[in-house]
């Protein structure tokens, strides 16, 4: 089934209704979403693509983006969302991999995007601002607010969505219609989505969190979002009263608790807040729990399978846990030595079902590297049954996470690969060498710090080199604190030592 018509089936009957209201006073009800939705539907259906075209998209927050993506899959095409952070370098890299027929950039990108998808080979590059401005509305505007849903069936692709995956560099993780129409479903009845919810919506939507756990849960339920550009605290604070769930990775609930203006009275109306893509401190989850009586439920997921474990709706949630496995989701924990870990022994996580993605796009072999032999997923996350956390025992059939074998950093949950920043460092003039690690951080959770060598005879400066990078990769990915040392630790081997790295700078 086409993910937009198991989305549709839960629109509201009165299509008068308000499905997004904006930070700046804007409403558009449901018969504005589905008309916008179909227009830009008929005017890529009109380009005459052949199945599994991808539509590459970077573009700021707005609904219209959101329609657009709607449109995408209406239109039976494959969506894949791009960060707005991303430079140049990285974009040359996206579209040259997976060659897209259609790119849709900002109005004030447009002249080198354009460039970049042309040297792809793509053909059709449309604009669209955050301000309804941009030349793919203006192509929209003749075609029908109305049209059939094409075909697609469970396997068909759906989005592809780029992530550094376990290791290596930036791979496309493919999902399909099945994919992410089961997780929406289940998702839906395991936080006991209602009539009258409405999200307060703040996340980034070129990413499995903003786009597809928060959007489909609204759309399946035909429910209202307040629809934020970005985490503004006050913004939220002010739109919070009005709402009833708010999904948000943990910085958004370490700045509400930095705001002596988020109290009690604020949250009066809610009735979840749901936090993922990084883990949340257990000091977050208590203090949360202190200032407004809510428990904070936290879940665990990846790009490559959308949501895989969560706390429950009814019954305990566990602050240093990530809860219980999905219905329809197998969740296992293996020693090394492919034997099953037993409860509060840890191990490397590995996931099977029906949301678990269709392998990395074009890249056959990375994928069977990535699932054992009897059709598991290996996460590249660690973890454990059970245990103990700073809020005390917990159930052995609760999952948490204890780390990670995957060389990631995950900064106010994006994800960053030390590799690809130190290739970047290393390029520099000067730089004999560089070793990228994560370090603590009170907002982000994690930052990105560099440790480089100097080549001899070179001098380096750490503030030009952050603004030289700032230039050439998106900015989350830009180490916070470069620090220059004469040599790197290495084992007998001849390896970094990250180990001693961290230790040495994250206290
Ligand atoms: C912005 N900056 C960051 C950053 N975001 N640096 C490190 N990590 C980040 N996440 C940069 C800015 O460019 C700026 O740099 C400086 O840090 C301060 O920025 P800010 O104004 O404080 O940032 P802000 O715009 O408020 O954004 C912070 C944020 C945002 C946390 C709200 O990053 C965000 O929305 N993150 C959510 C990511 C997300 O949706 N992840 C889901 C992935 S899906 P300078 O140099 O200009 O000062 C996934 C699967 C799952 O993981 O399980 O969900
Ligand atoms: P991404 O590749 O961007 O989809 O990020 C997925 C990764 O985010 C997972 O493999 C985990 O490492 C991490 N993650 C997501 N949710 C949580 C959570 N609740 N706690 C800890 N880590 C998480």
């Amino acid at each position: 089934m086409n993910l937009y018509a198991l989305l549709e089936s839960g629109f509201p009957k009165d299509k008068s209704a308000c499905a997004i209201e904006t930070h700046d006073g804007l409403y558009y009800s449901w018969e504005d979403l589905e008309g916008a939705t179909s227009k830009m539907a008929n005017l890529l259906l009109a380009l005459d693509l052949p199945q599994g075209s991808r539509v590459a998209v970077q573009v700021e927050k707005s609904p219209e983006a959101l329609f657009l993506y709607l449109a995408t899959l209406k239109a039976g095409l494959v969506y894949l969302p791009l960060n707005t952070a991303y430079q140049a370098a990285e974009m040359e890299y996206f579209v040259g991999n997976a060659e897209p027929a259609v790119v849709v950039c900002s109005p004030k990108n447009y002249s080198w995007v354009s460039q970049v998808a042309k040297k792809s080979g793509t053909k059709h590059v449309f604009t669209l601002g955050d301000d309804r401005s941009g030349t793919l509305l203006e192509k929209a505007v003749p075609h029908l607010s109305k049209g059939k849903t094409v075909k697609r069936s469970d396997d068909d692709l759906a989005a592809i969505l780029y992530t550094s995956g376990t290791t290596g560099r930036s791979k496309g993780a493919m999902l399909s219609h099945a994919n992410l129409g089961s997780n929406a479903k289940v998702l839906k009845k395991f936080w006991a989505w209602k009539k009258g919810d409405v999200l307060l919506h703040a996340l980034p939507i070129f990413h499995v969190h903003g786009l597809f756990v928060a959007s489909h849960g609204a759309l399946l339920n035909g429910s209202k979002m307040i629809w934020l550009p970005r985490l503004d605290t006050k913004e939220l604070i002010k739109h919070m009263p009005r709402s009833t769930i708010m999904m948000g990775v943990p910085t958004f609930y370490v700045r509400l608790l930095l705001d002596s203006s988020f109290t009690k009275n604020t949250v009066k109306n809610m009735r979840l807040f749901i936090s993922g893509s990084a883990p949340l401190l257990t000091e977050t989850f208590n203090s949360f729990k202190e200032r407004t009586g809510y428990t904070i439920l936290e879940r665990y997921g990846m790009s490559e399978t959308a949501m895989l474990t969560s706390n429950p709706y009814e019954g305990r949630r566990i602050g240093g846990s990530v809860g219980l496995p999905l219905p329809k989701t197998k969740v296992r924990v293996i020693k090394e030595n492919g034997k099953l870990c037993g409860v509060n022994e840890i191990g490397n996580v590995e996931v099977k079902g029906p949301n678990i993605f269709q392998g990395y796009w074009r890249m056959p072999e990375k994928t069977k590297e990535e699932f054992t032999k009897d059709g598991w997923f290996k996460t590249g996350d660690v973890g454990r049954w059970g245990g103990e956390t700073s809020g005390g025992k917990v159930p052995k059939e609760y999952l948490c996470i204890v780390g990670r074998s995957k060389d990631l950093i995950i900064s106010g949950g994006y994800n960053v690969y030390p590799k690809e920043i130190e290739s970047f460092i290393d390029d520099m003039p000067g730089v004999d060498e560089s070793a990228v690690i994560g370090i603590p951080h009170p907002d982000f959770g994690e930052a990105v710090m560099a440790v480089v060598v100097a080549k001899s005879g070179h001098s380096l400066n750490a503030d030009s080199m952050i603004a030289n990078l700032k230039g050439k990769i998106a900015n989350f990915k830009v180490p916070k604190l470069i620090v220059i040392v004469s040599e790197l630790p290495r084992n007998a081997m001849g390896k970094v030592q990250k180990n001693i790295l961290r230790e040495t700078y994250c206290t």
